[in-house]
């Protein structure tokens, strides 16, 4: 083949050293024409407040407990927990040693926070201080029940499109009592690289994104906003803290202002790409609590979104991306560039950040 090879339009792989995984990048794929699957627009006329949603202040939860009139967040043991804590663990006749049927115990804990009172907002349409209290709320779940959990999963599902059951503005938050699979991935290869290089691989990636400019979306004093160049989804993004951070509550006053800018900068972008209420995925990833030298960690919060073309179309996690490799259309860099692109006032209103 005689032909320069250019990453916008040949094929290729790419390495993600945070999982060990590879990624397909076909961008001469982008060209294509959609003939399959358009999903219906997601309903946005959601009603302030619905006496009948669960999640809303004074509103009666699945069992009957009566929500407070909350002003503010608000946080509640999910009243349908995948994870308790008084469950027995498999007794060591259940330990396989054919090594085909091995089980683990499976302690902990499932919490809901709602952001705000009002069904109809979104953190993208929140005030900023209304974001900081999320931000700073998130911080004090992640110290208490750090001190109980090895893993405090903070996760966002947002839109019917990503499996969100309710269109009230929240997230939720799972402890457990063991490592995550995706964690323990982590901790391996954070450790792996600082072991190899002698620096955090994140802080090392966030400085040389920086740059490079290429996969940047948005930057501030202490955070940077990123399309990985290893990105799976089409407009995923990561937030990475420019300076040696653990964990949400290690953020300072300023991290965790500047925190709530650059959020509130991605979501609105988000929103505009396709003029929608961008339904995604995310969630925070911080050093495990283990009382171990974490050195190698450092925060971050990823954002998966599914859609690809349109506010109706998106990518889909099928066929080969199941049974052989992940695979992406348009390029990482594409796809920063479009998000770059948009507008930080928001499409809904004259709101500007
Ligand atoms: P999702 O929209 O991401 O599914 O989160 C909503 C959570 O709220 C879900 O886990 C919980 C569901 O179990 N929930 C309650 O705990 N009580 C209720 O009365 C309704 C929903």
């Amino acid at each position: 083949m005689s032909i320069p090879f250019n990453p916008s339009d040949h094929a290729h792989r790419r390495f993600n050293p945070l999982t060990g995984d590879w990624v397909l990048v076909c961008p001469h794929r982008a060209k294509r024409p959609w003939n399959g699957q358009v999903e219906k627009p997601e309903v946005t006329a959601i009603p302030r407040f619905d006496p009948n949603n669960p999640l809303c202040p004074t509103a009666t939860r699945s069992n009957g407990i009566i929500n407070p009139d909350y002003t503010s967040t608000f946080v509640f043991d999910n009243d349908f927990p995948a994870l308790l804590d008084d469950v027995p663990n498999p007794d060591s006749l259940a330990a396989s040693d054919d090594g085909l049927f091995t089980m683990s115990g499976a302690q902990g804990n499932c919490k809901v926070m709602c952001f705000h009172p009002h069904s109809d907002l979104t953190l993208a349409l929140m005030s900023h201080d209304e974001v900081r209290r999320v931000i700073d709320k998130w911080a004090e779940l992640y110290e208490e029940l750090g001190k109980k959990y090895i893993w405090v999963q903070i996760f966002e599902n947002k839109g019917a499109m990503m499996g969100c059951s309710n269109p009230h503005p929240h997230c939720q938050i799972w402890s457990s009592s063991y490592l995550p699979a995706l964690a323990e991935v982590k901790d391996n290869k954070l450790n792996e690289y600082q072991k190899t290089y002698k620096k955090n691989l994140l802080l090392e990636y966030a400085r040389k994104e920086i740059e490079k400019k290429v996969r940047v979306v948005a930057l501030n004093d202490d955070w940077v906003c990123l399309v990985p160049f290893w990105a799976v989804w089409p407009y995923e993004t990561m937030l990475i803290p420019l300076k040696h951070t653990l964990r949400l509550n290690d953020l300072d006053n300023s991290q965790r202002e500047s925190l709530t800018d650059i959020m509130q900068k991605l979501l609105t972008k988000y929103d505009n790409l396709f003029e929608t209420f961008f339904p995604y995925s995310m969630g925070w990833h911080g050093a495990p609590n283990n009382n171990e030298d974490n050195s190698h960690w450092q925060l971050h919060a990823i954002y998966s979104p599914p859609l690809l073309r349109s506010a109706t179309v998106r990518k889909f996690m099928v066929g080969y991306e199941l049974m052989a490799n992940m695979q992406r259309d348009l390029t990482p860099e594409q796809a920063a560039e479009r998000l770059r692109a948009q507008s930080d006032v928001h499409y809904s209103s004259n709101k500007s950040l």
